[in-house]
């Protein structure tokens, strides 16, 4: 097939799904074509079949916003003339579902047959955007207009009809791994780097936004570190670094937290940790869960959320309501200090993670769906 994906580029979940998608499409033999307004941050390296087309967006004083939305949709009707797409795939909804339906209409009106498009949501794009009265007709059309619709949890599935009040058939097809890349190898990484040898080390991935509920990270963290020796992995950032810098300072944690930024390997640290936070709000699945299950790290996660689907209550991880940072940090010292069900959990983590995620599995529930979509 000759697809095209559009996604945001930038460090975050939906992202890192979509790229990763792309490469593994085109080791499949796809070709694959990217259009973004810059190289998705996981596309670092040269691949066949795999091509990659900027948007630009011109500068006119008039322009307050410039209309990157126009030129994505006209690049799109572009890409899909000159390579002669199958299927468009688009990642977020807001705002590139209504590009592609903007794009379908460019093509409609010449001879030629365009895409179908298939839109992926992944979360903020329906629990957050999308329904604030802003957005919300606009989505709900786009949504609607799409050929194919796929949603990263039946959690996400069921929010989004909940929320759009909509009758439209929604394919849950599960975010993956590359179980090449994230393994549970210690050796990947050196542990001694970041913590000494009697030392835990506890790790959260994230984009530092509200609903990743930073603080309550650092919260659970200096209640570990109380009665356990501990060290703290911080990889990411976003809106609230300077809060959560702030927060590490108040509660005199600095020497016990370890900053690495946004890291486009994770997999060559994440292997080192003992255990993963991730106390968000709001996880339509919780990829940087998966990763870390993945590499062999135990997830404490929020119940009522995406991460049902993915972490294994009292197998992996434990799932606890938002913002209960006592009891997580209670479940989390327990797990810590009872060495044979940690390692029991240790290897249940990277067992499921690839039974149930791995990119063999989804890649090809991916092709499927094109195939479905294309064959109408
Ligand atoms: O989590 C974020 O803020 C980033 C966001 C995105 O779209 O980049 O992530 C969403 O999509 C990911 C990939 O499907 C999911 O794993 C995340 O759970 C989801 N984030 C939220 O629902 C908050």
């Amino acid at each position: 097939m000759v697809i095209g994906i559009t996604c945001y580029p930038v460090a975050g979940g939906s992202g890192i799904v979509a790229t990763e998608l792309g490469q593994q499409l085109a080791t499949r033999g796809h070709q694959v074509h990217f259009i973004s307004y810059a190289l998705p941050f996981r596309l670092d390296r040269y691949q066949a079949n795999l091509m990659y087309h900027g948007v630009e967006t011109t500068a006119y004083p008039l322009f307050k916003y410039p209309p990157y939305t126009l030129t994505l949709a006209a690049k799109m009707a572009e890409v899909a003339r000159n390579y002669n797409l199958d299927v468009w795939h688009v990642h977020y909804a807001i705002p590139h579902a209504a590009c592609g339906f903007l794009a379908r209409q460019l093509i409609a009106a010449t001879d030629l047959k365009p895409p179908k498009i298939i839109t992926t949501l992944h979360g903020t794009d329906i629990t957050l955007v999308g329904s604030d009265p802003s957005y919300f007709d606009i989505t709900r059309f786009s949504i609607m207009a799409s050929d194919g619709l796929t949603a990263v949890s039946k959690y996400l599935a069921d929010e989004t009809c909940n929320v759009f009040k909509l009758d439209k058939d929604i394919r849950v097809i599960h975010n993956f791994i590359d179980n090449h890349r994230f393994r549970p190898v210690e050796k990947q990484c050196d542990r001694s780097e970041f913590a000494d040898r009697n030392e835990f080390l506890i790790a959260h991935v994230s984009n530092f936004r509200p609903v990743k509920r930073t603080l309550d990270v650092i919260d659970i963290f200096e209640r570990i570190q109380s009665q356990l020796p501990a060290k703290l992995l911080l990889i990411g950032e976003g809106p609230d670094t300077i809060l959560a810098r702030r927060q590490i300072a108040k509660k005199h944690l600095n020497d016990k937290v370890i900053w690495l930024g946004n890291q486009n390997r994770v997999e060559a640290v994440l292997p080192c940790s003992d255990l993963f936070l991730l106390p968000s709000e709001e996880e339509s699945f919780g990829l940087a869960a998966l990763e870390a299950l993945a590499c062999g790290v135990p997830v404490i996660g929020t119940l009522a959320t995406g991460l049902v689907e993915v972490v294994d209550d009292f197998k992996n991880g434990f799932l606890l309501p938002v913002g209960d940072t006592s009891s997580m940090a209670r479940a989390a010292v327990s797990l810590l200090k009872d060495d044979n069900r940690l390692q029991e959990f240790k290897k249940n983590a990277a067992e499921v993670a690839l039974a149930k995620f791995g990119a063999d599995k989804i890649v090809s529930e991916y092709e499927q769906y094109y195939q479905e979509i294309i064959n109408g």
